[in-house]
Formats: structure tokens, sequence, C-alpha cells
């Protein structure tokens, strides 16, 4: 079971490299490793699992968090219309966005970063993500708003990247270009 233990936080380096492609099809340990990886959010959203074992909520986990640099994701929530989302993907990737940006008013948090960073992350308010699943089959989502932050920022850490690189440096607050907010 992965708990708080297991997550890498801010400052180790394996958050800054570009993770590798997983050959395919995925070993029966990577495809355990993803299951673990859903199983921790789904945990982490339930009220009495996370109090027993200390797990603080997300809604998306990226390999490279758990010292795995390998191009894995999992995501489990419901967006502010009440859709679900629950997914694990291998190798996902952005095939097409939007011109148009969105952001969340509330600034967004990482489980690797224990800390408050105030300021708006822009990300594309519209975006196609291709990847493979659990069960070999291709997946390709079209999403929108809080989905398509979560998405976004969770394959931004298969390339190094946290959210607190896009806040304008200037000003946190700065409302991004061509964007509106997502909540
Ligand atoms: C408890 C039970 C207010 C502040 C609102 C909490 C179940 C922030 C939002 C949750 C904020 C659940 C979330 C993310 C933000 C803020 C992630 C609470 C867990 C809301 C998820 C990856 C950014 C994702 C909306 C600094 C750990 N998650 N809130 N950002 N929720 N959660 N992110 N932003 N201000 N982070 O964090 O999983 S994309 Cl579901
Ligand atoms: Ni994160």
């Amino acid at each position: 079971m992965i708990t708080m233990d297991h997550i890498i936080r801010e400052g180790d380096t394996v958050l800054r490299e570009v993770a590798d492609v997983v050959s395919l099809p995925p070993s029966e340990e990577e495809k355990s490793i993803l299951k673990d990886m859903l199983q921790f959010l789904k945990n982490s959203q339930d009220e009495q699992i996370a109090k027993e074992y200390n797990l603080r909520a997300g809604v998306g986990l990226a390999a490279p968090q758990i010292n795995v640099s390998k191009r894995m994701l999992a995501v489990h929530f419901e967006d502010f219309n009440g859709k679900q989302y629950s997914h694990a993907l291998f190798n996902p990737k952005i095939v097409s966005h939007s011109v148009e940006k969105t952001y969340l008013s509330t600034g967004e948090g990482c489980l690797s970063v224990d800390r408050e960073v105030p300021g708006y992350v822009p990300r594309y308010a519209r975006i196609t993500v291709k990847g493979i699943g659990l069960d070999g089959y291709e997946v390709k989502l079209r999403l929108k708003g809080f989905a398509a932050i979560v998405f976004q920022h969770e394959i931004d850490h298969l390339n190094g990247i946290m959210f607190y690189d896009h806040i304008n440096k200037v000003n946190p607050f700065q409302e991004p270009e061509n964007a509106t907010p997502a909540d």
C-alpha cells in the first residue's frame, strides 16, 4: 500500500527528471505499481482510511512522485459538474490543446509540496489526451476545466515540471492572457 512515506518531496532530483517512456506491453510490475497509485488516490479521498494512515487527499499522482521515473499517471476525482474521472495511464500525451487558457482561482496543491504556493497556474482550457490503460487499450480523453488542469499538472510531473514553475514571478495573481477561471 502506498502511503505518504512513499511520496517524494520537492528538492529530490527525481521530480526534475524527464521520465522514461514505458515500453509496451507494460510489465506486470509496472501494471501493479499503476494500480497501487490509483488505489492510493481512492484511499486518500476516503475519510476513514485517510485518517488511519495519515494520507493527504489528492486527485492525481504521477510515478516520479513515488520515485519511479516512468511515464505513468493516475487520476481519480469528480469535476465541478459531478462528472467522474478515474484513469490509470501509461505514456499519456497531450495530442491537442486549445489556445484559450484557464486556472484555479484557489491555486494548485501537490502531494510532493508541503507548503502553500500562492498564485495562478496557467493551463490550457481544453486538451485531448491519449494513453494506454491498464487493460492495454488506447484511451482518448477530451478534457476541459478542472479535469484538464489535473491532467496537465500530472503530465508536467513526467517532464520534471512543478506547478509553481508556471506562476508569474512578478505578480503571482496576474490573470493569464486569454484565460478564464475554471472555478
Ligand atoms: C479532501 C477530500 C482550494 C485550495 C481549492 C480534499 C477529498 C486549493 C482548490 C480533496 C485548491 C478531496 C486540490 C489540486 C487544488 C489549493 C492535487 C481538495 C483534493 C482539492 C484535491 C493536482 C492541482 C491536484 C481546488 C493552494 C494534491 N487539488 N485542490 N489543487 N481535494 N484538491 N491539485 N487547489 N490551494 N493536489 O490547493 O491532487 S492538480 Cl478530493
Ligand atoms: Ni503534483
